[in-house]
């Protein structure tokens, strides 16, 4: 399949999730709760705007995980409509922060896509232990497919035999093919062969599962270091993207994470995942502010359709409700 026929199908993807909204709201209704009720529960009923206002509203974003940076800087955006008189009341004040949220979240919004090349298209997963890589995997590995994508994965997390039998019941799942290799052996010759495979059989994709990090523990940084070099002896590009999957339900320890893998491993992507049943969801904002890493998915549950592709507005919408609709998004260049 071409790349207009893979960004046609795409965009036809994003459409239909517009009409999902509904479902978004429900899966996000923890954060949403959070965000509706404290965030913009005090402002409703026209109430004057005066210092007090505003500093409760900036004490509601912190409370919300947004983190202080970011609430800083949409206060200070706030402030200065303040001061020009631009808003009358808090239900104006409402709008505008539904804005600056947005506006927060947009230099982010980078979808994953995938360009035509000659050699397999290698995505390295990352994160913590438990932050949901291997889920993910089998999630990306079936949109993948169905923007007809060949796809193979590479059981690179050779701890725990578990971890390689999860990565195979995804591979049955989806009919996707696994390398994998017995447990204790080293990662990275396992996702080094697996590339030499995935080359030989003219493979679209490959995406390379890693073992849960503890991102505290320098020598398991070293071991990824090694896979990212060995890869590059086969393909100078390799991995096209180093994509780190956080845990949304951890709050400020996703940034913290996010940092530490961010130095060691150069990331160019990132997933929040489990979204659904956490009310820490405001962290994407912090995520958003302080790293500017493009978020290409987010997790909102256990089943294979539970990954959506990042949408600045639509997430915004899903937590406050008062967004436009969305509408047939335009096609950017693909930037990968
Ligand atoms: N509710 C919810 N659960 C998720 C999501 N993503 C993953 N999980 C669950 O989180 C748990 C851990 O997910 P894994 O994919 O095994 O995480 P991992 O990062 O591969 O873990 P390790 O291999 O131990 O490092 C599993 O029970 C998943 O079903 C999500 O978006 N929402
Ligand atoms: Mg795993």
């Amino acid at each position: 399949m071409g790349i207009f026929s893979f960004l046609k199908r795409q965009r036809d993807t994003r459409h239909e999730q517009s009409n999902t909204d509904a479902s978004l709201d429900k899966k996000l209704k923890r954060t949403r709760s959070m965000f509706k009720e404290n965030l913009l529960g005090f402002l409703r009923g026209k109430k004057p705007i005066d210092p007090e206002l505003l500093e409760e509203l900036e004490n509601q974003l912190i409370i919300a995980d947004v983190g202080v940076d970011a609430a800083s800087s949409i206060m200070e955006a706030l402030q200065q409509k303040v001061s020009r008189a631009e808003m009358a009341d808090s239900e104006a004040l409402q709008a505008e922060l539904h804005n600056e949220l947005e506006r927060l979240l947009k230099p982010v919004e980078h979808p994953l896509l995938i360009p035509d090349q000659s050699t397999p298209f290698v995505i390295l997963v990352v994160g913590v232990n438990g932050s949901g890589k291997t889920t993910t995997i089998g999630k990306l590995a079936k949109q993948l497919q169905l923007g007809g994508k060949s796809v193979m994965l590479a059981a690179g997390d050779t701890f725990r035999a578990a971890a390689i039998e999860q990565l195979q019941t995804w591979g049955e799942r989806n009919d996707v093919p696994v390398v994998a290799q017995k447990t204790g052996s080293d990662s990275a010759s396992v996702i080094f062969d697996a590339l030499q495979s995935a080359t030989a059989k003219n493979i679209d994709v490959l995406i390379a599962d890693t073992a849960g990090r503890l991102h505290t523990q320098a020598g398991l940084m070293d071991e990824l270091k090694k896979v990212k070099r060995v890869l590059s002896k086969l393909d100078a590009d390799a991995p096209h993207e180093t994509l780190i999957v956080l845990d949304g339900g951890t709050g400020q320890n996703a940034l913290s994470q996010a940092r530490e893998f961010h130095a060691a491993m150069n990331l160019t992507g990132l997933v929040i995942s489990k979204l659904d049943g956490t009310a820490k969801g405001g962290i994407v904002f912090a995520i958003a502010d302080t790293l500017g890493i493009p978020i290409r998915f987010i997790g909102v549950g256990e089943q294979v359709d539970d990954l959506e592709v990042f949408e600045a507005s639509r997430f915004v919408s899903a937590l406050t409700d008062m967004g436009e609709s969305v509408s047939e998004t335009t096609l950017a260049e693909p930037e990968v």
